[in-house]
């Protein structure tokens, strides 16, 4: 069984939004038409409670790209984004979201953050993904979403560890790019660590 993984296609990544990419959006028509030829499409939704401390905002006098130390973990303070509930969280507008057949939310422990859809930060907690996805006797995996140098990376690292054949659908993807060259580095790093580089036509 093959599965599609979607990644944080949610208003606060996309133009606009909170914790923008630019062209997020881009990805969401890519997403869209790749829905169909899946056994199994899961989308993930960062999730964060308001007192989340990855925002800048709950540790005073930070600002956004500071990195502190959080309970042991590097963390790069980010603005406010996908509180639980709010505007920003939902799924962007377009996305075909009546074809999702599990959602996995993440980054709900406002202890620790947690960029990939498997995991935190820390391995400390599974979101349940993986054994959603052993269970269902799924194989290969096809990551694409937001952000590439982020959660798509971590969620991508995630899956090869747990021996998944895994596949980057890189038109699917764009990044943050704090750094200007982040989105390419971060694509370079899961092609070297066995992910397949695949563009969606040619699925
Ligand atoms: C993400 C930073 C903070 C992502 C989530 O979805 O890539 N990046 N939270
Ligand atoms: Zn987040």
């Amino acid at each position: 069984m093959r599965a599609l993984l979607v990644i944080d296609i949610q208003i606060d990544f996309c133009p606009g939004g909170a914790l923008e990419v630019k062209e997020g959006d881009a990805v969401i028509p890519v997403a869209n038409m790749l829905m169909d030829q899946f056994d199994w499409v899961i989308a993930t939704q960062d999730w964060h409670p308001a007192n989340h401390k990855s925002f800048a905002a709950n540790h005073p006098w930070r600002y956004p790209g500071q990195v502190i130390d959080l309970n042991g973990l590097s963390q790069i303070l980010w603005p406010i984004h996908c509180v639980q509930d709010r505007f920003g969280a939902e799924f962007a507008p377009g996305l075909h979201t009546e074809k999702v057949d599990k959602i996995i939310y993440k980054g709900t422990d406002p202890e620790i953050d947690s960029y990939s859809g498997f995991y935190d930060n820390g391995h400390r907690q599974s979101t349940g993904l993986a054994d959603f996805l052993k269970e269902k006797e799924v194989t290969s995996v096809y990551v694409l979403g937001l952000a590439a140098d982020y959660c798509v990376k971590y969620t991508v690292l995630d899956a090869l560890a747990l021996g998944f054949k895994t596949y980057l659908v890189t038109d699917g993807t764009r990044g943050v790019n704090l750094e200007p060259q982040d989105t390419e580095r971060a694509i370079k790093e899961m092609s070297e660590k066995g992910a397949i580089l695949v563009e969606s036509t040619d699925i």
